[in-house]
């Protein structure tokens, strides 16, 4: 006898899928496009802003913006905001495209920290604007390989603190030092792959921390190989307020798993990824996320709950 619907057991989930997911398809977008996924979230003058990685009919990605007023329905822009540059030393380092971009407001500018794209493999760039009009490029600021880098709504002692994803032996998530944004150093691993767990092959900062009573708050993706390809997951983690070099706790078990038909299917299937959440003032999270590498979702969270599955967990083995 096979199971009934009333005898499979319901998981309570922390995280819920909006409804009318997605919630920006390709063809949202005013020109054709291939593909539309990983987006950078914040808030700006009353309005929900996204960066939205948009991947061209040619297979490169650009950034654009769209707009919302419910943080749902997305006005998106007659044209990309960022294109492959035609200027060094970024047009050298950008010839497959800008991806994943993430953006973190510190004192009055938004920082939009992304990857820059090519046959040199990805590394990551930095671009400010302050008004959401006009976009200006900073620097390159890593070598390869490098990505899902993440900057710190808040200066440290003057410095500026990221987390990012440096490709060596071991992935791991790291975090490094800046006095200017350019120059970066003490890197140091923060948080590392769990052998047997769902984060056990990759792991790399998804949305910019966020701040909380308890800690900065991280949500980040984490990684399965199987031999059906890579499975693409989120999990929580949270770090000292006073020093985020120092891990507090993490969730044992992913916060989002892609076991929705559009999380599923698509360019690149089983990968829920985010790169921007936002905390609303009645302590919801809105989390967008690339789905399947193909459109873009909203998921919601309390942050208490987020907060709440962050347990103190020992310092786990690095893969060798
Ligand atoms: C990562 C990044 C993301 C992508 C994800 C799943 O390595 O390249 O842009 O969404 O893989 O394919």
């Amino acid at each position: 006898m096979g199971y009934t619907k009333k005898s499979r057991r319901k998981r309570k989930e922390i995280v819920k899928r909006y409804e009318g997911n997605p919630i920006i398809i390709r063809e949202d977008i005013p020109v054709a496009c291939n593909t539309v996924f990983n987006c950078a979230a914040t808030v700006y003058k009353n309005e929900y802003i996204l960066l939205i990685r948009v991947e061209g009919v040619e297979g490169k990605s650009h950034l654009w913006l769209g707009r919302s007023k419910d943080g749902i329905k997305f006005e998106i822009d007659e044209k990309p905001v960022l294109s492959p540059s035609n200027e060094e030393p970024f047009k050298t380092y950008e010839k497959r495209g800008l991806e994943d971009p993430r953006i973190t407001k510190v004192d009055d500018t938004y920082y939009i920290i992304y990857t820059a794209y090519s046959h040199y493999s990805p590394r990551l760039a930095l671009a400010k604007t302050k008004d959401f009009r006009s976009f200006e490029r900073i620097a390159l600021i890593s070598e390869p390989v490098n990505k899902n880098a993440v900057i710190f709504p808040k200066r440290f002692r003057r410095k500026y603190i990221r987390f990012d994803r440096p490709m060596g032996k071991g992935i791991a998530t790291w975090i490094s030092y800046s006095y200017d944004l350019v120059h970066w150093g003490n890197s140091e691993v923060v948080l590392e792959c769990r052998p047997g767990f769902w984060d056990a092959h990759r792991i790399g900062p998804g949305a910019p921390p966020i701040r909380t009573k308890k800690g900065w708050l991280l949500i980040y993706h984490g990684v399965k190989n199987t031999s059906a390809g890579p499975i693409y997951r989120l999990g929580v983690a949270l770090f000292d307020l006073k020093d985020p070099s120092m891990l507090i706790g993490r969730s044992k078990e992913p916060i989002l798993s892609p076991t929705v038909y559009y999380e599923r299917s698509g360019d690149v299937p089983n990968v829920v990824f985010t790169t921007g959440a936002i905390l609303e003032k009645n302590g919801e999270v809105k989390i967008y996320y690339g789905a399947a590498d193909t459109c873009i979702c909203l998921a919601t969270a309390h942050i208490d709950d987020l907060l709440s599955v962050c347990k103190k967990t020992e310092k786990e083995a690095l893969i060798i």
